[in-house]
């Protein structure tokens, strides 16, 4: 398994796009950790990204490392969705990427995990308005409101969603989970949401305690 991990790492650090949808199909054939190999990319895109903050890497390289995740995820994906994913839900979440970001890698990795714990997920995509949020809490009834922000820029707009709950009066009735690199528990509890998770095991984790099931 340990190689298949270290494929995995490899096609992103190398660019390899063609190669990622097969290798990502053969760790899982072979029996690898869904959840591991996820962490795997997760671990080398990361890796990438130092890479490129440090003026070391650039844009495009940037770019096809996230091709290479997104060839490769929908296969982890789909493996993590067969291992849970039940009838009856154990609660209903709304999750986005906020308004002025386009990273949707790890905002899709806890909404599949969310999924596959049993929770009803609302996916509202990337570049989510504030408004738009606050529309599918209401319309949902959801009972949990995550958002994912990557950019130093775009984490003001998870507090802008929250004040935006509490301007519409409906800022008790859902729960607010924030995730994302730039974000930090100091920084979620700054901007006075409920719970805050490094990783999207660690959310689900959370919004589990929300619903009273941990
Ligand atoms: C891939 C990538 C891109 C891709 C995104 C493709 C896509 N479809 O998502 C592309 C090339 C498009 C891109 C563009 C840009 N990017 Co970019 N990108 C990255 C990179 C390398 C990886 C992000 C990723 O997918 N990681 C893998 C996933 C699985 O991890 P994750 O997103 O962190 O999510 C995990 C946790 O954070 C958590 N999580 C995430 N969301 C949530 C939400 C909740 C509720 C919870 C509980 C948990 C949670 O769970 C996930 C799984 O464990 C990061 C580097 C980094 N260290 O993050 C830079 C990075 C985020 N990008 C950066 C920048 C600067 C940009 C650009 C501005 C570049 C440019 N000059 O144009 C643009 C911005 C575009 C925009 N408006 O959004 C900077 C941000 C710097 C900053 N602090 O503001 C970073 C940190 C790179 C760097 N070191 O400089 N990027």
């Amino acid at each position: 398994m340990a190689d298949f991990l270290q494929q995995l790492k490899d096609i992103v650090l190398n660019f390899d796009i063609d190669s990622a949808e097969k290798t990502a199909k053969d760790a899982i054939e072979s029996g690898t950790d869904p959840l591991q190999a996820a962490n795997a990319l997760t671990e080398a895109i990361r890796d990438v990204g130092d890479r490129f903050g440090k003026g070391d890497l650039f844009l495009p390289d940037l770019v096809c490392a996230s091709e290479v995740l997104k060839k490769a995820f929908p296969v982890i994906n789909e493996a993590i969705e067969k291992q849970g994913g039940s009838e009856s839900s154990v609660g209903k979440v709304v999750i986005g990427t906020v308004f002025g970001d386009i990273h949707s890698i790890g905002k899709g990795m806890v909404a599949t995990l969310l999924y596959a714990a049993g929770f009803k997920v609302i996916d509202l995509g990337i570049n989510v308005k504030g408004e738009d949020f606050l529309k599918a809490v209401k319309d949902e009834n959801a009972d949990i409101l995550a958002m994912s922000a990557l950019l130093t820029t775009t984490a003001m707009e998870q507090k802008k969603v929250i004040e935006g709950l509490k301007d519409a009066g409906i800022r008790d009735r859902v729960k607010v989970i924030v995730g994302g690199s730039p974000i930090n528990q100091e920084f979620a509890d700054s901007i006075g949401a409920d719970g805050y998770g490094s990783t999207a095991p660690e959310g689900v984790k959370i919004c589990r305690r929300f619903m009273g099931i941990e």
